[in-house]
């Protein structure tokens, strides 16, 4: 079934446009610049083609909405299953097809409690496409939104206003700021792992492959996500602690693209560099392949956070030393399921969630 089939199965003509319409530009936006030379970084690795196809699976899912959605544009489903939006970021990221592959299984085996609508957006900085999905998925009645925030503050108001039309909202991932949520007078339950705990494992795994007083770098995600500041902590940290030195911290976005770039220029800065901690398997990806272009594979260790398959195969082809498994396939549902938790006892507000996040090594993916 065709992605634009899915959508005129399960939402009005008006909504079609609204809805459909973005989403549809997405898939045809898929080969754009950045994500293009991603592509061309994952050549070197031969797990590329299952991410790609991948990608190609989840683009289906865009928008998607199984069973009898129909929904009216102005209310909500009463007396109807609930529908559920996901609201994620970049697809470009196998980490997002992941999660939209688990959420859509999960809705696969609930099909007679929910109905979901996954949504995502194009690169990981494109704020103001999330900000408009969120508003999109509140114009078109949906009753739950669990959400990966781009940012930890700017969608913070058009959260609020969701809450306001009555729609229930549950942040997963990437924790909202707590002061700004505050400021706004409004609580929003987080469901996910403690980063910095999980950074940190990374961490002091990389450290017993290094001595005191090495130098070492880091690739920072976004600055203004928790999340990404909190890894960043867990990284320093553990480096602290073994008395190796971080001589120099930069922000590649989260991108495999732009770690490649800044990766090689912190390679030629400081050629004394023994390891790169990147905040994401994205970022190692890029780091990994600016390794390789400076000929250094064989003295810079990579760790990063994630587990995504094309790092399974990096850490087994010993490109890459390790990363976090944070459960991307069921980070999403344990969101679905507090959502629906909520909807069935309208009014409580349930504790937040922690959800796991392991160290992946070569010893792990063994077993
Ligand atoms: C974070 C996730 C992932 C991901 C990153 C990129 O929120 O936890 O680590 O790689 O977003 O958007």
């Amino acid at each position: 079934m065709s992605p634009s089939s899915i959508l005129t199965r399960s939402v009005s003509e008006e909504q079609h446009r609204i809805v459909a319409h973005p989403r549809l530009r997405f898939a045809l936006r898929i080969d754009d610049s950045g994500i293009e030379e991603d592509n061309k970084i994952l050549r070197e690795f031969p797990v590329m083609k299952k991410l790609l196809a991948m990608l190609m699976l989840v683009l289906p899912l865009l928008g998607c909405s199984s069973g009898d959605a129909g929904a009216p544009a102005d209310g909500k489903s009463e007396g109807k299953k609930p529908r559920v939006a996901l609201v994620m970021k970049s697809l470009a990221n196998e980490f997002f097809s992941t999660m939209a592959a688990g959420a859509e299984k999960h809705q696969q085996e609930h099909a007679a409690e929910y109905d979901l609508i996954i949504n995502g957006i194009k690169d990981e900085r494109d704020l103001s496409r999330q900000v408009a999905l969120v508003e999109e998925m509140v114009a078109s009645g949906v009753d739950a939104i669990v959400i990966a925030p781009a940012d930890s503050k700017a969608l913070i108001p058009v959260l609020r206003r969701a809450q306001k039309a009555g729609v229930v909202v549950v942040n997963i991932d990437n924790r909202l700021d707590a002061e700004v949520l505050q400021q706004e007078g409004i609580s929003i339950p987080f469901v996910g792992p403690d980063n910095k705990a999980g950074a940190k494992k990374v961490g002091d795994y990389l450290a017993t492959k290094l001595n005191e007083g090495d130098a070492v770098a880091v690739l920072e995600g976004i600055r203004t996500s928790f999340n990404g500041a909190q890894r960043r902590e867990g990284f320093e940290m553990a480096m602290q602690e073994a008395g190796i030195k971080i001589v120099t911290s930069q922000s590649a976005e989260w991108e495999m693209s732009r770690a490649n770039t800044i990766a090689a220029s912190m390679l030629s800065e400081h050629p004394e560099i023994k390891a790169i901690l990147a905040a994401n398997d994205s970022m190692a990806l890029g780091a990994i392949a600016a390794i390789r272009a400076a000929g250094r594979s064989d003295d810079v260790l990579v760790v990063g956070f994630d587990n995504i398959s094309a790092v399974q195969e990096a850490i087994r082809d010993g490109k890459m030393l390790a990363s976090a498994d944070q459960h991307g396939d069921q980070l999403a549902v344990y969101g679905i399921e507090t959502a629906l938790k909520i909807l069935g006892n309208p009014g409580t507000m349930p504790e937040e969630v922690e959800t796991p996040v392991d160290l992946v090594t070569l010893e792990t993916l063994a077993k």
